[in-house]
């Protein structure tokens, strides 16, 4: 039978790494009767991290999914990475839900990564509840912590429940609005109502203030009877704090030990009374069909529209599209299509994932998460809509890479198999980039991180059997022009027989960086006739993908076709493609040509003791330090850095900081490489170009 879409939940659980995100997952499914044992990171027993890479590491490289009923309501909550080197996937998972659990270590400083989430939760309007972790921890500092959120996000959390501590350990909650505790038994998930204790009790009625002004300032009516009568009854507490929560200006935080399994029935709760049902949730922006911009409304009984937000590909069972339903509601009949590859597609099974495995639904309607196989034509960041209305929901943002390498078959032989194997993994993983390098043909593999793109491969072997080795990380340089020129191309092959012809004049001139290419028509008379300045245009084109100072393509450069000359049996669109591209190899040279590099921005988080290694180290790769401010015991550095300086920071920062540092990096932008580095970057290029 289909859920009533207000008693919907479909969460996302975030936060930088190894706070205990999946652990808090696990014990979610567990208190909801959905496993019968509590699934361990650490003993590889986990429902969500269950893929080779993901148990080896101890760390979620790519969300998993799973549902359980709870109170009346049917909760989906995606467990989505935390490491920089695979949150690019948690951005795009965070398309599929409604509202974000944002995990926070209790002992530990917030790192710069964790304000990603927070910003992205931001960006979509999804309200966010903080979820205290490891609380059981000597080292937890709850006043702390919520400080950092004030100082940091800007956030306003308000604590309902607090941990209580029974001798040394954290054995249950206390619920701060009702003024009751919560002693768990063991790390059995069942808990016995108590009264607060006696040494708490001043505490607990602070806090519930806060709460219950919080709750009164998110609905004028209770507003007013709050500041009349001085109090509000329970209901009055949940009704105000949900409208609070949903409109951003509160974040509820929930104390839990995941590893414990202590105070996770107060967190579901919470999810159920204080997180969105879909259609509290703003529409979703679309296009329909004459591209017109619409909103599509979280209306069940509106036409169907899905957002595929995630691509699992499985060796065995093919393709799964995970999607979330935007409007609508859906049947496994549904005629649906997808607008940007106009393929007509047939669902056959609806299906709901359960960590790695799957069960099949009749129906699903807005704000549930489904999964189809096989689909004929769709990827991730598509749409698929009722045919009779076919929209298109605004697609993903892409992710630029930070790191590329080559990549080799450790058979010979296996080239084409490995790039093939590489294209499907990166249907799965959109922050994933698979190129051939034009001039030395080997396939570049490029990622968010070294760790990213070694997972990527050992994904290659474990899947489709084909083993790689990655050789030296490689910058992606780029060339461009620095003057004004012009330039000539002639092709003239007349003797005997059908002849070849074509004769153009360009004009070569820098544009602003980040310009790309642009391609310019000024021939007036008809010198080149009309049908044959597409070829000029590729002509060009071809030339821009291999400059001529070390093979990187050219960008950031205007051509104007200005001038030319052509005959009537001996032209065709070969001649002046080759013309095209003559007339640019001949004027690059000419026009100053110089590399660009690529410049990343790194956030390096330090404590206090290494500043002095770290910011000095920095400085000795030509970084520019824009910024630095105190987190916690932390200092953050906030730096652009040319990209060739930081390939293989990890271990570098890990010896100057004892394994206590850690960054962010993300792509910037493009700058001339200084001129005296020029010479050792050509030189270098070139020699692994003549590599066989
Ligand atoms: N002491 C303690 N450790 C925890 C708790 N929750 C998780 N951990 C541990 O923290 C590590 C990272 O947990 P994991 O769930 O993989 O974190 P994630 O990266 O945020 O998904 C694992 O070793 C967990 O056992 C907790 O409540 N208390
Ligand atoms: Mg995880």
């Amino acid at each position: 039978m289909a859920v009533e879409p207000s008693r919907i939940r479909t969460i996302a659980i975030a936060g930088q790494g190894g706070v205990g995100k999946t652990s808090v997952a696990d014990a979610l499914v567990f208190a909801t009767g959905g496993a019968s044992r509590l699934g361990r990171v650490d003993d590889e027993t986990s429902l969500f991290d269950f893929e080779p890479e993901e148990t080896r590491r101890r760390c979620s490289i790519t969300t998993s999914l799973h549902h359980f009923p709870w109170n009346k309501h049917e909760v989906t909550i995606l467990d989505t990475p935390g490491q920089g080197n695979f949150v690019a996937d948690t951005h795009y998972a965070l398309r599929g839900s409604a509202g974000v659990v944002q995990v926070i270590d209790a002992s530990a400083p917030l790192r710069a990564e964790a304000s990603k989430v927070w910003n992205w939760a931001g960006e979509l309007g999804q309200p966010v509840l903080f979820v205290l972790n490891k609380c059981e921890r000597a080292e937890a500092d709850i006043d702390a912590r919520l400080e950092e959120l004030r100082e940091q996000f800007d956030a306003r959390p308000v604590l309902l429940t607090i941990p209580m501590t029974g001798g040394e350990i954290m054995d249950g909650v206390i619920d701060v609005a009702a003024g009751c505790a919560f002693a768990y038994e063991g790390a059995s998930g069942k808990s016995a109502t108590v009264e607060v204790p006696a040494s708490a009790a001043e505490r607990v009625a602070t806090l519930r203030s806060a709460v219950v002004e919080a709750a009164a300032e998110g609905d004028d009516e209770l507003l007013e009877k709050y500041l009349e009568a001085g109090d509000l009854s329970p209901e009055e507490v949940r009704k105000g704090l949900r409208e609070s929560v949903l409109a951003r200006s509160v974040q509820p935080v929930v104390c839990v030990s995941a590893t414990a399994n202590v105070g996770i029935v107060q967190l579901l709760d919470a999810i159920v009374d204080l997180m969105p049902a879909p259609a509290e949730l703003a529409g979703v922006a679309a296009k329909n069909d004459d591209g017109a911009s619409v909103v599509l409304a979280p209306d069940a009984s509106a036409p169907f529209a899905g957002f595929v937000f995630k691509t699992i590909v499985d060796p065995h069972i093919g393709h799964l599209s995970v999607m979330r339903v935007v409007s609508g509601t859906v049947t496994a009949d549904t005629n649906v299509v997808n607008p940007i590859t106009r393929t007509k597609e047939r669902f056959g099974h609806l299906l709901k994932l359960e960590g790695r495995k799957t069960k099949e639904v009749d129906s699903a309607t807005i704000g549930e998460i489904i999964a189809v196989a096989k689909l004929r034509d769709t990827h991730a960041g598509q749409t698929l809509a009722d045919a009779a209305h076919p929209v298109e929901v605004e697609s993903f943002s892409p992710v630029t890479p930070t790191i590329s390498f080559a990549v080799e078959a450790r058979k010979r032989g296996e080239e084409d198999k490995a790039t093939q194997g590489l294209h499907k993994l990166c249907e799965e993983d959109l922050a994933l980039h698979v190129d051939r390098d034009e001039e030395t043909g080997e396939i570049l593999v490029s990622g968010s991180g070294q760790l990213h793109v070694e997972v990527a491969c050992e994904r290659l072997e474990r899947k489709y059997g084909i083993g790689v080795v990655l050789k030296a990380p490689k910058v992606p340089y780029r060339e461009t022009v620095r003057a004004k020129v012009g330039a000539h191309g002639r092709l003239k092959k007349q003797s005997g027989g059908h002849g070849q012809f074509a004769d153009c004049k360009i004009e070569i001139e820098p544009m602003p960086r980040g310009g790309g290419f642009q391609f310019v028509d000024k021939i007036v008379g008809g010198s080149i006739p009309r049908n044959y300045i597409p070829a000029v245009e590729k002509g060009v084109q071809d030339a821009l993908k291999a400059g001529t100072i070390a093979g990187y393509p050219v960008v950031d450069v205007k051509v104007t076709v200005i001038d030319g000359q052509y005959h009537d049996v001996d032209s065709s669109e070969m001649a002046f493609k080759v013309a095209g591209s003559m007339a640019f190899k001949d004027g690059f040279a000419q026009a100053k040509p110089t590399l660009l590099e690529p410049f990343v921005v790194m956030e390096v988080s330090v404590p206090d003791e290494c500043m002095g290694d770290v910011m000095g180290d920095l400085n000795s790769r030509r970084a520019k330090v824009e910024g630095m401010e105190q987190r916690g015991h932390a200092q953050v550095i906030r730096a652009k850095v040319p990209m060739a300086e930081v390939l293989r920071y990890a271990p570098d920062l890990t010896s100057m900081t004892s394994g206590r540092g850690s960054f962010e990096i993300a792509f910037s932008h493009y700058e001339p490489v200084p001129e005296h580095l020029v010479p050792k970057i050509v030189s270098e290029s070139k020699k692994s170009a003549a590599q066989p």
